[in-house]
C-alpha cells in the first residue's frame, strides 16, 4: 500500500516558518485530525494535522527545519479500509483543504497594512484589530472570546478562538493597551479582514506593524524567556489587575513564543532529567484537542492533557479545563488522596516517578500483569504508606497456657464445627484492647482535627488468598465468645479465597489483625489500613526459656508487631497497648471475662 503524503496546507502568508515540536514519531499510529507537527512563525504557531489515518512511515522533518507550504511533512500508510487505494496525491485540492483543518491553533496577529498603520502612532490611538490572513479560511466561527471590553491586553495576547470545520486558531491582538470595543461574540462569524476588537492603545513600545514584527517577536521572546521559570508574569500582573477575570487572557499571552523556552526551563525544573517529566502521556496529549497555547499552559503545569476533560466545542480543552484538572489535582494531594490515585510506581505527592527500565537489556524478562485484587491492595497499602506516619512496637506474649488451652478443646471444637487458631483469642484480646484504650479504636477526620471514637467493635483479618490479599471483617468481636469468632474467622477466610467474599464483608472495620503465624518469621511492620489507627502483626510462635526467677522454665512466647498512626497514638500508649494484649493473651482468666 503506498504512502500519502501529508504536507504543509495553505496556511496563509507563512513562509520558511519553523517546525517547533514533532509530535508523533516514524511508525506511531495517527489518527485523521491528529496533530503531527507545531510551526511556529515570529507571527503565530500552528499545528499541522494528518490528513490521513494510518501508520507513519516516514518523517520528512524534524525540531528546527524549516518548512513552508506544500512541503511534505510525513509519509503516512494508511489504514486497510479507509477506502484510499491511490497512494500519491489522494485527495489533491480537497487534502490542502484538509490540512488547513488542522488544529491550526495561532497566537499569531496577521496585520494588515491597516493594523500597521493603527500600530504606529504613540499612545492613546485606537487601534483596530483585524482578523489576519489566515489562509483559505472563510466565514468562520467566534468560539470563544477570551477578554472582555475594559480588558487590558498585551500585544500578541489572543483575543478570540476561531474554528471552522477544518482548524482552529487564536487570533492574538497587535496592540497593548486597552479593550475599548468587541466587535465580536461567541457564535460570530468571520474573515480575513474582519474587525474583531478596538484597542485604545497603551503608547510606547507598540511595533509599527509588520517590519517590526520581528523586532517585536524577539522582544518577547527575551520577555518570555524570562518569564519562564516562573511560569507566566503576565499571567501574575494580570492577576492583580483584575482577580475574577478568566485566567487564559493573560496566560496565553505570548503562547506561541515561548514554547521552548518554556520547555527548556521545564527540563532544568526537573534537573535536567527528562524521564522526570514522563508522568506525562506523550501520545495522548499530542491527540488532545486544544490549541498550541493551552497546549504550553499544560506544558507549564505539567498537566497532562490526555486527562483533562474539554469543556469547549467539540470538546476542546480550553484554559479553564487545564486549571481545574490542575487544581483537582492539587486538592488530591493536599487531602492525601492523589496517592491512592497514583501512577502505582510513583509520581505522586512529589514521590519521583519510577523510571521505565527495560530490564530485558540485563537478561530474560517475562511481563504479567499483577491481579486485580493486588492492583487495589496495592494503591491502597502505597496511599495509607504515604499518608500515616507509621510507628512500630514490638512485644511478646506467652501464650504457653493459651495455647495448652486451645490444644485441650482444639478437637472437640473440630467436632463441633470450629477450627480453633491462636487467632480467634488474638481477635479476642484485640477487642478488649479497642475497649480499653478509645483513641485505638477511632479514626482522625478528615480536617485532621478531630477523632472518631467508634463504639462498635469490628476487626478485619488479612487473609492471604490466591488473587492476592483480601481483609474481610469480623463484626462486633467484643460481643462474641472464642467459638462464635473462630466460627467467623473459618467462614470469612474460606469465602475470601474461594472468592466469594462481597464488599459489604470487607466495610466498617475499626482495627486489623494480619497474623503471619501459621507462615513464620519473627517480626515484621504492617501497614495501617487508613481509616484505622493500628493494625496488629502476629508471627510465629516459639519456645523459649524464660527465667521465672529461680530458674529457666519453657515457655511459648508469640511475638507481636503493632504498627500505628503516630498522629493519633504516641509512643508510650502504643506500648501500653501491646502490653495489654500480652497480658489479655497470657492470662486466659482476664480475656474470657
Ligand atoms: N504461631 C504458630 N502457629 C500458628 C500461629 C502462630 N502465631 N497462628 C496460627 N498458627 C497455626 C495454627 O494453629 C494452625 O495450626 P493447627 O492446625 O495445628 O492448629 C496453622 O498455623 C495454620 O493456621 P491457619 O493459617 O489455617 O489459620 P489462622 O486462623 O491462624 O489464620 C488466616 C487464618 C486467614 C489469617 C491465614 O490463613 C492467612 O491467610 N494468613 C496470612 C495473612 C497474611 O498474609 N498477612 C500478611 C498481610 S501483610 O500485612
Amino acid at each position: 500500500m503506498a504512502a500519502q503524503e501529508i504536507k504543509v496546507p495553505d496556511i496563509g502568508d507563512f513562509d520558511s516558518v519553523e517546525v517547533i515540536e514533532v509530535l508523533v514519531s516514524e511508525g506511531d499510529t495517527v489518527e485523521q485530525e491528529q496533530p503531527l507537527i507545531t510551526l511556529e512563525s515570529d507571527k503565530a504557531t500552528l499545528e499541522v494535522p494528518s490528513t490521513a489515518a494510518g501508520k507513519i512511515t516516514e518523517l520528512k522533518v524534524k525540531e528546527g527545519s524549516t518548512v513552508s507550504e506544500g512541503d511534505v511533512i510525513a509519509l503516512v500508510e494508511a489504514a486497510e479500509d479507509d477506502g484510499d487505494s491511490d497512494g500519491d496525491e489522494p485527495e489533491s485540492d480537497d487534502s490542502d483543504d484538509a490540512q488547513a483543518e488542522q488544529k491550526a491553533d495561532e497566537s499569531d496577529e496577521q496585520p494588515s497594512d491597516d493594523q500597521a498603520e493603527g500600530d504606529a502612532s504613540g499612545g492613546g490611538e485606537t487601534v483596530e484589530v483585524k482578523v489576519p490572513d489566515i489562509g483559505d479560511f472563510d466565514s468562520v466561527e467566534v468560539i470563544e472570546v477570551l477578554v472582555a471590553e475594559g480588558d487590558t491586553v498585551e500585544k500578541e495576547q489572543p483575543l478570540i478562538t476561531l474554528e471552522s470545520d477544518k482548524a482552529t486558531l487564536e487570533v492574538p491582538s497587535s496592540a497593548a493597551g486597552t479593550i475599548s470595543e468587541l466587535k465580536v461574540k461567541e457564535g460570530s462569524t468571520v474573515s480575513e479582514g474582519d474587525v474583531i476588537a478596538l484597542v485604545q492603545s497603551s503608547g510606547g513600545g507598540q511595533s509599527s506593524g509588520g517590519r517590526s514584527q520581528k523586532k517585536s517577536g524577539g522582544d518577547q521572546q527575551s520577555a518570555s524567556q524570562s518569564q519562564a521559570p516562573s511560569g507566566s508574569d503576565k499571567a501574575a500582573k494580570k492577576d492583580d489587575d483584575k482577580d475574577s477575570e478568566e485566567p487564559s487572557k493573560s496566560r496565553s499571552g505570548t503562547a506561541s513564543k515561548d514554547d521552548k523556552p518554556l520547555d527548556r526551563s521545564a527540563q532544568a525544573a526537573s534537573g535536567g532529567d527528562p524521564s522526570k517529566l514522563k508522568s506525562v502521556d506523550e501520545e495522548r496529549f499530542g491527540k488532545a484537542h486544544a490549541s498550541p497555547s493551552v497546549r504550553k499552559y499544560a506544558r507549564e503545569l505539567g498537566a497532562d492533557l490526555g486527562k483533562v476533560q474539554g469543556s469547549g466545542h467539540k470538546g476542546r480543552i480550553t484554559f479553564e479545563d487545564v486549571q481545574s484538572y490542575v487544581k483537582g489535582a492539587l486538592d488530591q494531594v493536599q487531602s492525601g488522596k492523589g496517592a491512592g490515585t497514583a501512577a502505582p510506581a510513583g509520581g505522586g505527592g512529589g514521590v519521583p516517578a519510577q523510571p521505565d527500565i527495560d530490564f530485558s537489556q540485563f537478561g530474560e524478562v517475562e511481563i504479567t500483569e499483577l491481579p486485580r485484587i493486588r492492583k487495589i491492595s496495592a494503591k491502597a497499602v502505597h496511599k495509607n504508606w504515604l499518608l500515616i506516619p507509621h510507628v512500630t512496637q514490638f512485644d511478646t506474649a506467652d501464650i504457653t497456657e493459651m495455647e495448652q488451652f486451645r490444644q485441650a478443646n482444639k478437637e472437640k471444637a473440630k467436632a463441633d464445627g470450629v477450627k480453633l487458631t491462636p487467632l480467634a483469642f488474638l481477635l479476642k484480646a484485640a477487642a478488649a484492647a479497642l475497649k480499653q484504650f478509645p483513641d485505638l479504636n477511632s479514626s482522625l477526620t478528615a480536617d485532621g482535627e478531630s477523632l472518631v471514637h467508634k463504639k462498635y467493635v469490628n476487626i478485619a483479618v488479612a487473609v492471604d488468598t490466591p488473587g492476592g490479599l483480601l481483609m474481610p471483617v469480623i463484626k462486633d468481636v467484643d460481643k462474641k465468645g472464642i467459638y462464635e469468632i473462630a466460627r467467623d474467622l473459618d467462614d470469612v477466610s474460606s469465602r475470601a479465597r474461594d472468592g466469594k467474599i462481597k464488599g459489604d464483608d470487607m466495610k466498617g472495620a475499626c482495627f486489623s489483625i494480619s497474623s503471619l503465624g501459621g507462615v513464620g518469621g519473627t517480626a515484621f511492620t504492617p501497614i495501617v489500613n487508613s481509616p484505622e489507627v493500628g493494625i496488629l502483626g502476629v508471627s510465629k510462635h516459639s519456645w523459649q526459656p524464660v527465667w521465672n526467677g529461680s530458674e529457666f522454665e519453657p515457655r511459648l512466647i508469640l511475638p507481636l508487631s503493632f504498627s500505628y498512626d503516630h498522629r493519633v497514638i504516641d509512643g508510650a500508649k502504643a506500648a501500653r497497648i501491646t502490653g495489654f494484649i500480652s497480658e489479655k493473651l497470657s492470662d486466659l482468666r482476664t480475656l474470657l471475662l
